[in-house]
């Protein structure tokens, strides 16, 4: 039976249900809901168990060893993982790598994956493969359902649909795919929707947390010899959603994906391809679910990004393993403008036109040699980068119009290469001990926001700290060396998967104060950023960081019906070249849950304890936030074959907690008070019901 994440990726590990083809040493697997008809037996046996602490699947990623959630909306958290998050990760959503459309990160990329939608989620552990793409810090794919080939040439219908409701937000969430297949041709359609109130706490009602998401879409393959082509289109429309942490909330996002593949199993040597397309249109304000500030700082921006991305690689088997080389790349378009809604000379592109390309090849070697298992990995990728000519409207003031004429007479254009190497080695089982070993040299190159900010704004990625942020044209990109060494064990009744690691990231991008006089406004930025309300603000820069720590998830299987499960993280970051401690990281955590488990039910109680975070960073005027506890009740049976019911009460003693990765407040209609952390919701009850056939 299964307690959330832990007993998933202990499932993932010990047994070949779904992962066959991946090495559990290098892999977690989140099972979000049921598997859609599955042949392998023990993925039905699998109960479908979850949490339901939000609609964002990063509640569920929270769960695993080394993860944590940063909360930036209901719809917008993002992955910690190790103690870095956003653009650093390699987050990829049914295999999509894309960019995400505001410049808050107010989509990051798994604002895509809505919960009914998705089978499972693949956690790369430790570093990302370079064969998944560049990307600093592990990765992630949040896999699609959708309805396989099946055996015969009769269509056969197959479903896996889930409806929940949480007390909480008042908040619903029904979804799923439905479709006919044969063994030569698949085709399913895919649709969900979610929506929920502001939510609450034992003090009050957090203003401007609601939020709204639908999803539809169509999937479907067709398989002849060796061949195996797939196609899949599919459209979200986010509609309003809050952001308390931010200065702007969600109007809407739409955005289309689309994507065709193939995939060719010849006797010599495998192929995938797949082409890409993404294209994101967002609108956010500042006075539609919150207080209205006054008219001539009223705003409303516009974002719109688009990907265009393609993949190809051949495996081949070579020395007792397996080769895969390959070739991949995408081009990105950013384009950003900010109004205000009583001013039709009000308007400024912060991120005029910008246009980022990259190609990357790559070849990854895993096998069997002198007694381990190992891979090996080494990629390259090109990029190049430029921005268009920023606009100000007539207007702005004097200082962005000049910030504005500066930038333009700059040269934006960048080029970069950067080069990734990953060396993994994990042993064979040997008396329910498997050790891990992990060396890794990975690249991140600064993103357009970091780079190419020239207006004075606290747009910076979703870091939320309040700080008016600018760029820098001339950012290097960051470089980490990472290690990592544990070992998973798995004996009759107990077993552990620890890991220790160290990644230490040379030109670590972050804010840095914007001249050696702090808070006097000697300079255009400072003078435009103190009418913006903040005179010390800060620019991007190439710093030096560390990260280093433990995480590892455990558990014992008492005789007769009772289990206990655990999860700890504990990860400190660092800047190496200051006297300082990186912002946003993650307190130390435990999660323990004992289990009373039937054939066909079970229940469990959880207690999550989080210790005080006074490791906070000071360039970034980080505030400490202080321990909690909260206790949670989980309940889970399958009712008969396909038909399988959750439900829990969460935050069961009605605790007011300030989780230290939650942002602090900015909207005024609240009762939140303005700079206050924003508190983790109250009590609140679930159920749901899963239905697969
Ligand atoms: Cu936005």
């Amino acid at each position: 039976m299964i307690y959330g994440a832990s007993l998933a990726a202990l499932l993932a590990a010990a047994g070949p249900a779904f992962a066959e083809d991946d090495a559990p040493a290098l892999q977690d697997v989140v099972v979000v809901t049921g598997q859609s008809n599955s042949t392998e037996t023990e993925t039905q046996m699998t109960p479908d168990y979850l949490p339901l602490e939000g609609p964002d699947i990063t509640h569920l990623l929270a769960r695993t060893p080394g993860g944590a959630r940063i909360g930036n909306g209901a719809l917008s958290g993002q992955v910690q993982y190790r103690g870095l998050f956003g653009e650093r990760l390699n987050l990829r959503v049914d295999g999509q790598r894309f960019a995400s459309g505001g410049p808050g990160l107010m989509d990051p990329v798994f604002h895509y994956a809505p919960a009914p939608l998705i089978a499972r989620v693949v956690i790369d552990r430790g570093v990302s493969p370079v064969s998944a793409g560049p990307g600093l810090a592990g990765g992630s794919d949040a896999v699609f359902k959708r309805i396989d080939f099946s055996d015969g040439t009769e269509a056969t219908l197959g479903y896996d649909l889930s409806l929940s409701t949480r007390s909480v937000d008042s908040s619903y969430a029904g979804g799923g795919v439905i479709g006919l297949s044969t063994d030569s041709w698949r085709v399913n359609v895919i649709g969900s929707t979610e929506q929920g109130e502001d939510f609450d706490f034992a003090d009050g009602t957090v203003g401007g947390s609601e939020y709204q998401r639908d999803v539809y879409g169509l999937s479907a393959g067709y398989r002849t010899g060796a061949h195996t082509f797939s196609f899949d289109v599919r459209r979200q429309n986010t509609g309003k959603s809050g952001n308390p942490p931010f200065p702007m909330d969600i109007q809407f996002f739409d955005t289309d994906f689309a994507r065709a593949g193939y995939e060719g199993d010849f006797d010599r040597f495998d192929v995938k391809a797949s082409l890409n397309y993404i294209d994101v249109a967002h609108l956010m304000d500042n006075y539609t679910l919150r207080q209205d500030p006054p008219p001539n700082r009223q705003r409303f921006t516009y974002a719109y990004a688009t990907t265009f991305g393609g993949d190809l690689s051949v495996s081949f088997g070579h020395f007792g393993g397996v080769m895969e080389v390959g070739l991949d790349g995408e081009a990105v378009e950013h384009d950003v403008t900010i109004y205000n809604p009583n001013n039709a000379n009000f308007f400024v592109t912060p991120m005029p036109d910008i246009e980022e390309s990259r190609i990357g090849v790559f070849a990854e070697w895993t096998g069997f040699t002198r007694g381990v298992n190992a891979q090996f990995g080494l990629r390259v990728d090109d990029y190049s980068t430029e921005a268009g000519t920023a606009i100000t409207g007539p207007a702005l003031p004097m200082g962005p119009q000049m910030l504005a004429s500066m930038f333009n007479m700059a040269d934006p254009g960048a080029n970069e290469t950067t080069v990734d190497a990953v060396a993994r080695f994990w042993t064979e089982e040997v008396n329910g001990f498997t050790w891990r070993g992990t060396i890794a040299r990975k690249n991140q190159v600064p993103n357009y926001v970091q780079r190419y900010g020239w207006l004075p704004l606290t747009a910076s990625g979703g870091l939320a700290d309040g700080n008016i942020y600018v760029g820098d044209l001339n950012l290097d990109p960051e470089t980490a060396w990472i290690f990592e060494a544990g070992f998973d064990y798995f004996g009759q009744s107990f077993y552990a998967r620890p890991t220790l690691f160290l990644r230490d990231v040379e030109d670590y991008i972050q804010g840095v104060p914007y001249d050696d006089t702090i808070g006097v406004a000697d300079s255009m930025v400072e003078m435009v950023a103190g009418m913006s309300g903040d005179p010390t603000p800060l620019r991007f820069a190439n710093t030096d960081a560390r990260l280093y720590g433990l995480d590892l998830d455990f558990g014992y299987d008492f005789e007769g019906p009772w289990r206990v499960d655990g999860v700890f993280s504990y990860v400190r970051g660092e800047r190496t070249d200051i006297d300082d401690n990186l912002y946003r990281v993650a307190p130390p955590n435990l999660t323990l849950a004992a289990t009373y488990e039937q054939a066909d039910w079970s229940a469990s109680f959880e207690v999550r304890g989080v210790a005080e975070q006074s490791d906070v960073s000071l360039t970034n005027s980080e505030q400490e936030t202080g321990a909690y506890a909260i206790a949670n009740l989980y309940g889970d049976w399958t009712i008969r074959d396909g038909v399988h019911l959750s439900f829990g009460v969460e935050n069961l003693f009605d605790e007011v907690y300030r989780d230290h990765l939650s942002g602090y407040n900015r909207n005024a209609e609240s009762d939140v008070a303005l700079g206050e952390r924003v508190p983790g919701a109250g009590r609140s009850a679930f159920v749901r019901i899963g239905i697969v056939g």
